[in-house]
């Protein structure tokens, strides 16, 4: 049945996630435990394994910590953003508790993964690495508690009348933004393959407009045909009756690693790196289910697109909008969907919160977040973004040739991978002549990563990555990505190597080579190899 999961096997994956997790013992050790009470805390962990990541005792443990402490002192956020450095003292957020971690950091070395929610919440830190989810390590961290955080900023955003801009959702510190209105943000890479799926709040973020600030109890998502003039109105308690869906899906910006094809020549856009891309599970009503409901169905319709407008609007109250072809909404093993959940939790507002459509296995753009409207048409979506934007070039092109007629715009995205471990510049340690490599690799239209190549000598000669992680889908209903992991030789004697990779999809589709001969004026589809110099360290 695709990639449509049931319960069952929704479980099973979670347990596989944590196996993943259990593999990186050694960064969950470096990241949290103290020098000596680590190898305590670790055997503790093992003995009490199974109980501890049991999904429904997390929880209760979870309820048991963080909660407010009479007595002490009360910080807000901001308080707590001022102390993300060591110089000034490490803070950190989780529920109702702030804790100072300097002394923490100080115990153990290879700390430099938690420093990088210094100044924020550390929740999405225990989601990545769940371990920590155990009451030994609770129990410790319980003991660097220093005050409360000030109720309004649990969870809560900061309010200034006059921006657009001020009723923003409070975003995690490790979101390193490449703009602030409209926000825009990408994980940092080390932790972006730490585990299979992304942390709700490690997310990258795509705004071109403010978020909305939608009240769930009274959301309306109006559905209209266009030819019949049909039009429906489906409150979120009514989209629940249909049956649930949960799906994993990547979405990625079609705008992902511009920031090394704007080197060949400048290109306008946003500066992403590697890192604007997730995997999540979705879950919410199909489309095809709704549209069914109205007499919308494959041969009972001459429409050719699937128009979407969000909720959020630009100044002259023009909705974000963008379409699809009606193929694929149709189709029920499309697996669009109209979501309210993403990894089991409502949606948070910056990804679309209450609901936002999930059209996987194609461009970030067509996932419409905030959705107010859908209407089924012979046409596209007139939008800016799916008129003129989000469309590929041949190189000539320049900004004073360009024709956006002429290109169609972007559906299904191309295969493309990137090494997230170890970084550009990084120097990095040989063992026994190898190195270890990792990175993530994913391709549009529910193809399927089947082999991932790396090379250590900038691409004359190729090994393959030796785990391929992903969920159990299969081609041409593979809408997640798959982690890769590869231990590669590198030559005696050398002090740095170019490494690179390639990825190989199941319609044996590969990257190519170098950015020249796919630069574009938009920056987009910017899947050549990815190259990372690093020093070697004996
Ligand atoms: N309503 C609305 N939907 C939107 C956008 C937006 O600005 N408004 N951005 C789009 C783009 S370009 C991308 S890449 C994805 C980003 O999704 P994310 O922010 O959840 O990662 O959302 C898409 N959906
Ligand atoms: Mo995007």
């Amino acid at each position: 049945m695709g990639t449509v999961h049931s319960q069952h096997s929704y479980h099973s994956e979670w347990n596989k996630q944590q196996q993943h997790q259990s593999r990186q013992k050694h960064q969950v050790l470096a990241t949290l435990a103290g020098a000596g009470a680590g190898v305590a805390l670790w055997l503790k962990y093992n003995h009490q394994a199974d109980a501890a990541t049991q999904q429904s005792s997390e929880d209760e443990i979870l309820e048991k910590y963080g909660a407010h402490r009479n007595g002490l002192p009360e910080y807000t956020l901001d308080d707590v953003s001022k102390h993300s450095k060591l110089e000034d003292r490490v803070w950190v957020s989780y529920r109702h508790g702030v804790y100072d971690i300097t002394d923490f950091i100080a115990k153990h070395p290879g700390g430099e993964k938690i420093l990088l929610g210094a100044g924020g919440s550390v929740e999405p830190f225990w989601s990545l690495y769940a371990v920590h989810k155990s009451p030994y390590v609770l129990d410790l961290f319980e003991e660097y508690r220093i005050g409360n955080l000030a109720p309004d900023d649990v969870g809560e955003s900061v309010r200034n009348m006059d921006d657009p801009y001020s009723n923003e959702p409070r975003r995690h510190a490790a979101l390193k933004p490449s703009s602030k209105k409209p926000f825009n943000a990408e994980p940092p890479l080390i932790l972006l393959v730490d585990s299979l799926i992304t942390p709700n709040e490690l997310f990258y973020v795509r705004n071109h407009l403010p978020v909305p600030d939608i009240d769930a109890s009274t959301y309306e998502l109006e559905v209209c045909d266009e030819k019949s003039e049909k039009e429906k109105v489906l409150m979120l308690k009514d989209l629940k009756k249909y049956p649930k869906h949960t799906i994993t899906s990547t979405i990625m910006c079609a705008g992902n690693r511009r920031s090394e094809m704007t080197k060949v020549k400048g290109v306008k856009g946003l500066s992403w790196g590697q890192a604007a891309i997730g995997n999540a599970k979705w879950s919410g009503a199909r489309l095809c289910d709704v549209l069914k409901d109205m007499g919308i169905e494959d041969g009972k319709t001459d429409a050719l697109h699937v128009q979407f407008e969000g909720l959020d609007t630009d100044p002259a109250n023009m909705p974000y909008g963008a379409s699809i072809p009606i193929e694929k909404a149709l189709d029920p093993h499309g697996d669009v969907i109209l979501a309210y959940e993403m990894n089991g939790e409502p949606i948070p507002r910056d990804h679309g919160y209450p609901v936002r459509v999930i059209v996987p296995g194609v461009v970030g753009a067509r996932n419409v977040k905030w959705l107010g409207r859908i209407i089924v048409s012979k046409n596209e979506s007139d939008a800016h973004w799916q008129q003129n934007d989000y469309k590929g070039f041949a190189p000539n092109v320049d900004w004073d040739t360009v024709d956006f007629k002429k290109s169609p715009a972007i559906q299904e995205l191309p295969v493309i991978s990137a090494i997230c471990e170890p970084l550009e510049g990084e120097s990095v340690k040989v063992k026994n002549g190898k190195l270890k490599v990792k990175g993530y690799a994913w391709s549009g239209g529910g193809r399927k990563i089947v082999r991932v190549d790396v090379s250590t000598d900038g691409g004359k000669n190729w090994q393959e990555a030796n785990v391929l992680e992903s969920d159990e889908a299969r081609h041409p209903w593979a809408w997640g990505w798959t982690i890769w992991t590869a231990e590669v030789p590198v030559l005696r004697g050398e002090s740095e190597a170019q490494l690179c990779v390639k990825a190989v999809d199941s319609q044996y589709n590969t990257q190519p080579e170098n950015f020249e001969n796919i630069w574009n004026l938009r920056g987009v589809l910017a899947n050549a190899y990815h190259r990372v110099n690093v020093k070697l360290r004996k």
